[in-house]
């Protein structure tokens, strides 16, 4: 298919104002009959024929205002409906199809999820459902009416609110609702089965009472509560802090086992994938409690920013998507800790978005060109997307964000918006011009800031200059300077951070980088200050600055900013691995840093009160990290070594340390789930980490002991995770005993995977290839090929780079047999390879062969020929 281009839009030549659904529902054949209220849109061509998208659907009947079209009248495929010579005046057509739901395994449009019925219809899976005008600037009002086996599907659920229920006869029911909120097709859900419910109650600050409604599997409600409690802290926070209410008298989720995504903000019925949803002490991590309250908040927030004011094309996904996890970002910030939301935020970004900035997937955060829109729900759209939000707020300053945040909801409520619009509400209440900001999402690459610092001692000044620039993308070869917050401090000697005088005045503590250079001239310096640069990650840029690691190691102690203090001692580490990968691999040792221990081991004194900003300390800079520093000529067992030495390094230097911060870390009392228990757990597993590195017998029997006398299972699974790193018998023993166990729960059978998966040991491609072929995998099920999968392709940098290949064959393998199934999850696979061109030439070229093997296949779908396509480019 033709690529589809931002610049070719146009706005409907119809648009529908109401949608009345009739879905008989079959596991076979379910019979949908859509009657559509058209009329001729304004501002679209006169006289064009009306084209309705299509994707895999028979046409049983279509009828103009009652009267039936005739073949000759249509111009009918799967794939598209054509009146050549529709009315000219608002008119209802109706148009029956006939779906199968069983045989849909791309889980896109009506799907069943272990028997039950359910949908999921962004970006265009609703076309799969109907024929319409599947596109997100045409906004109706839906009123579904459900009917189906009573046994089978007791719960029949849409939309909206519920108004009408009863018997259809021969054991069949039926209910019918409407939602009043005009709404894109990609946000309409219909879920039906045999379903339990968790119910609760929110009023809303305006005193609506909203019942709030969880479905899970039936026996599963006792997993439902957090979910719960998630969804009424979600509403209260989104009245707190943005002044918005919800707007229907039910809310409803409903967990599903097979799901793309990991949840869907459909109005008023949100699907969610069960790993979301479901959390009890016995089977969830402290990790699955934080992800299901930012999920259900992100999900939540959306009928807001996505649902009330939604996008006028696929362009502007950021407009919804980076805005909404800003939010989500904030809310965890507000329930948690803000300083350890920030680090685990960037750490994501710098993984994940970072890597795909600098490779052959880079694309803005606007993109303006796409062949296949389910490969663009990146880490780009969302959490660029959001950074560019978090930019935006730290430079105009919080009031003016708010203030423009309430224009925007005022002006553009019940419409399908562009970035432009969205920017102009900011431009208008600050009176800045945004001219220059607006490149932030029409630029792809990542910008790099060089910073040169000099102090005058004679003079009192300390002179900053700054050049920025972003590197060439595919497409884009030439890039112009962006608007780059930089917020500082000049830290004395004493720790404290200096007055900040500029030309005679207060100045900061942010600045504006707006041209290629900077420079800042600090007057009245008494002393030679170390600069805390991009304080609180101020930007989405790389920095690379010539600040001594005296310097750093100063604010890693000091910095008033905490997550400064933290940059502060990882840039040191990363300094210090970069340079013991070069050692590595000329055959040399790797130098000791004990200044580094030192800066690292105050995460073990007992006086950090804060033990998840602690974790966050401790943890070393990523495999990943490491590599994205080369940049190029990437070896990724070099770097494993590196790191691995490093580790070792630090248990012999901080070996008292670690083991009186393990056993006062000890769990004494019942589990909770909460930050503060939660960051001490994750303290506790980064010594255990520690004092296992190299496989040290004494960690490996520690590990073991906690997996074994584990009374939650967050213990269970970190110290499983710590001992599958390290080839030993306490291994295996975990490993068996952990199947036998919780081998029947789907969601904990995912966590053994990803275990497995992720352990950089060379027979790991064995075990991925028998795990496979056991009973309790399912290649139709996205999260059993994510966890197993998924995780040895991107979470394993040495096993998935294997030097002899094997690694890129058994992904792409993978790949190939999904294309045809499911291609989403397929592409998405294709995702570990978003850094093949910055390996070493030998891995590069076989990372490169697999590639090609899967440009050649035939049959390839959109999705995979999408990526595969723009990978090799
Ligand atoms: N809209 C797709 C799922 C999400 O981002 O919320
Ligand atoms: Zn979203």
């Amino acid at each position: 298919p033709r690529p589809v281009r931002l610049a070719e839009y146009r706005p409907s030549d119809f648009l529908i104002d109401a949608v009345e659904l009739d879905v008989m529902l079959d596991p076979t054949a379910t019979r949908v009959t859509a009657r559509l209220r058209l009329r001729p849109n304004p501002a679209g061509r006169d006289n064009a024929a009306l084209t309705l998208d299509g994707d895999d659907l028979n046409l049983v009947s279509a009828a103009i205002d009652g009267d039936p079209l005739r073949v000759d009248d249509l111009d009918v495929s799967p794939s598209s409906l054509t009146i050549a010579n529709p009315p000219r005046r608002p008119f209802e057509l109706t148009v029956t199809t006939l779906v199968d739901p069983s045989a849909n395994t791309k889980l896109m449009g009506l799907y069943r999820s272990n028997g039950a019925y359910c949908t999921q219809c962004e970006a265009e899976g609703f076309r799969r459902i109907t024929y319409f005008l599947d596109r997100p600037d045409v906004l109706a009002v839906y009123t579904i009416r459900i009917e189906g086996s009573e046994a089978e599907n007791p719960v029949l659920l849409s939309n909206g609110n519920l108004v009408e229920t009863g018997a259809a006869g021969e054991g069949r029911h039926f209910a019918v609702w409407h939602d009043p909120h005009p709404k894109p097709s990609y946000l309409f859900a219909l879920v039906a089965g045999d379903l339990g419910v968790v119910e609760d109650q929110f009023v809303t600050m305006g005193g609506r009472k909203v019942t709030l409604k969880v479905f899970v599997e039936h026996g599963k409600e006792d997993r439902a509560v957090h979910a719960m409690e998630s969804i009424k802290a979600s509403m209260r926070w989104d009245e707190e802090a943005f002044g918005r209410e919800y707007d229907l008298d039910v809310f409803m989720v409903v967990a599903v086992s097979y799901f793309n995504m990991g949840a869907m903000e459909n109005k008023g019925l949100n699907v969610f994938n069960d790993k979301y949803v479901l959390a009890s002490p016995e089977t969830a991590t402290d990790g699955d409690y934080a992800n299901i309250e930012a999920i259900i908040a992100h999900e939540y927030f959306h009928n807001w920013t996505g649902n009330r004011i939604t996008c006028r094309d696929w362009f502007q996904l950021c407009l919804k998507e980076g805005l909404t996890v800003f939010r989500d970002q904030e809310f965890t910030a507000d329930m948690r800790s803000r300083p350890v939301k920030r680090i685990s935020d960037v750490r994501g970004l710098r993984s994940v978005q970072f890597a795909e900035d600098a490779g052959p997937l880079a694309h803005p955060v606007r993109p303006e060109v796409y062949a296949e829109i389910n490969n663009f729900y990146t880490p780009t759209v969302y959490e660029k997307g959001a950074e560019v939000i978090r930019m935006l707020k730290t430079w105009i300053g919080g009031d003016a964000f708010r203030a423009g945040m309430d224009l925007y909801f005022d002006r553009h409520d019940g419409q399908a918006c562009t970035i432009e619009q969205f920017i102009a509400c900011f431009a208008e209440v600050s009176g800045r011009d945004f001219s220059q900001f607006l490149r932030w999402y029409s630029q792809a690459g990542t910008p790099e800031v060089r910073i040169a610092t000099a102090y005058d001692a004679e003079a009192r000044t300390f002179t900053l200059d700054a050049a920025q620039s972003t590197p060439a993308t595919p497409g884009q070869h030439t890039k112009l300077p962006v608007v780059i917050p930089l917020a500082l401090g000049l830290v004395g000697p004493d720790g404290r951070d200096m007055p900040l005088v500029v030309g005679g005045a207060p100045a900061g503590p942010v600045f504006a980088l707006t041209d290629e250079t900077t420079r800042i001239v600090f007057e009245n310096v008494e002393q030679r200050p170390a600069p805390s640069l991009f304080r609180n990650f101020s930007a989405p840029v790389k920095v690379v600055s010539d600040i001594a690691d005296d310097d750093l190691l100063f604010l890693a102690a000091h910095d008033s900013d905490p997550f400064n203090r933290w940059q502060a001692a990882q840039t040191v580490a990363l300094r210090h691995l970069v340079a013991s990968v070069a050692a590595v691999r000329s055959g040399r040792e790797p130098a000791d840093e004990p200044r580094l221990a030192e800066a690292l081991s105050r995460a073990f004194d007992p006086a950090e009160s804060d033990c998840a900003y602690a974790a966050q300390i401790a943890a070393l800079p990523s495999e990943g990290d490491v590599a994205r520093e080369l940049g190029e000529d990437v070896d990724p067992d070099a770097i494993h070594a590196a790191r691995g030495f490093l580790k070792s390094a630090m248990r012999r230097r901080l070996g008292p340390q670690l083991l009186a911060a393990y056993e006062r870390l000890a769990e004494t009392g019942p589990y909770s789930p909460d930050a503060a228990s939660a960051g001490r757990r994750a303290l506790k597993v980064a010594a255990l980490d520690l004092l296992a590195a190299g496989g040290e017998r004494d960690g490996i029997a520690r590990a073991h002991a906690l997996y074994s006398g584990a009374r939650n299972m967050t213990d269970r699974v970190m110290a499983l995770q710590v001992l599958s790193l390290h080839a030993s018998p306490e291994r295996e023993d975990a490993l068996a005993d952990f199947a036998r166990v919780y081998g029947q729960d789907p969601l904990l059978l995912d966590k053994w995977f990803v275990i497995q998966a992720s352990a950089p040991l060379p027979d790991t491609i064995d075990r991925v290839e028998t795990l496979m072929a056991s009973p309790g995998f399912d290649i139709r099920n996205p999260n059993r090929v994510r966890s197993l999968i998924g995780t040895f392709g991107a979470g394993n940098p040495t096993q998935f780079n294997r030097p002899d290949g094997r690694g890129y064959a058994f992904v792409a393998g993978v790949v190939a047999e999904l294309n045809a199934s499911n291609p989403q999850v397929a592409a998405r696979l294709l995702g570990a390879f978003r850094t093949w061109r910055s390996l070493e030439p030998q891995r590069r070229g076989k990372a490169e062969a697999a590639l090609r093997g899967l440009a050649d296949m035939p049959r390839l779908s959109a999705d995979v020929a999408d990526i595969v396509r723009r990978a090799l480019a």
